[in-house]
């Protein structure tokens, strides 16, 4: 089996954080051979749903941005502000890891009628992961995401780095109030620059850049993306392959709130074991549900 697996002490999420690319790459392989059971559907689907994609984000980018009024969002925006106006939101800072940033609602409260999920759910966001990833993706996470200044220095996912979790993936980021350059956007780099940049640095996934490593490695921050918008500005952004950080506010007065919702493989890292006893949204499956549900919860 591959170090990875052979690191016993560890578990392979930690491994993730301090390996190489090649050495996680190599994993992620060996994984797929491993599983073909819980691979085959969700390939051979791909391909069909590929039309009905919304966008088409490239290997060389890793990333699109779609302006507001692109896609329906009114619900989901409404949700959002309900969640932020009865939300605890000085009670949530005081315990969180991040205090800069923080998820507002409980998922395990969802419904296959929450609006998140709806959106989660809908074919064409789910065709453009599918189609980037090769097979139909986990969501594995759907959140709204509250961020504020809670000081000056920079910490933890402030700084540039890529989402160990996974060797790739689809977060999809939804604004739900306008962003500006002072309010905090997610800030990245193509799929193709961070690679220059990782290659570079020796870029470990527990590790996190300066601004100035990675214009030192690029020579330069000409390429960086800030995710800036209307309300329903939506992004889809491969947060494994695309360096990445936000919530950093210059207007210390200003807030933001995004939807966000991940996509993963059953390769990803964060399963430990098999998906299908871990996805976070497989209790929401029924009898009823069509195939391309049960493979999105997680329960095929
Ligand atoms: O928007 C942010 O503050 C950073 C988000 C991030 O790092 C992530 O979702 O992986």
């Amino acid at each position: 089996m591959n170090k990875i697996k052979s690191a016993k002490e560890k578990p392979a999420s930690h491994a993730f954080r301090v390996s190489t690319d090649e050495i996680r790459r190599k994993y992620r392989q060996e994984r797929a051979v491993e599983m073909p059971d819980r691979l085959e559907r969700r390939v051979a689907l791909a391909p069909e749903l590929a039309p009905r994609a919304a966008v088409n984000v490239s290997r060389e980018d890793g990333y699109v941005v779609v302006p507001a009024g692109r896609f329906e969002m009114g619900a989901v925006l409404a949700a959002s502000h309900a969640m932020l106006a009865t939300a605890d939101v000085a009670g949530k800072q005081a315990d969180a890891h991040k205090a800069f940033l923080i998820s507002l609602g409980e998922q395990r409260a969802w419904s296959l009628d929450s609006p998140i999920l709806q959106l989660g759910l809908r074919p064409e966001i789910v065709a453009a992961a599918a189609s980037y990833l090769g097979m139909v993706p986990i969501l594995q996470y759907a959140n709204f995401m509250y961020s504020s200044y809670t000081g000056e220095e920079l910490l933890k996912s402030q700084l540039y780095h890529c989402d160990s979790d996974e060797a790739e993936q689809i977060k999809v980021f939804v604004l739900c109030d306008e962003v500006t350059p002072a309010t905090g956007p997610l800030t990245f780099l193509p799929a193709s620059q961070s690679q220059v940049v990782r290659d570079r640095t020796g870029y470990r996934y527990k590790n996190r850049l300066t601004d100035q490593e990675v214009s030192d490695a690029l020579g330069g921050l000409d390429s960086e993306v800030t995710m800036t918008g209307l309300a329903g500005t939506t992004a889809f952004i491969d947060t494994s392959r695309c360096l990445h950080y936000g919530s950093r506010f210059q207007d210390r007065s200003a807030q933001r709130l995004v939807v966000m919702l991940q996509y993963v493989t059953p390769l990803a890292f964060l399963y430990t074991d098999d998906h299908r006893s871990t996805a976070r949204f497989r209790h929401l499956v029924t009898p009823e549900s069509d195939e391309l549900t049960s493979l999105l919860l997680g329960v095929q």
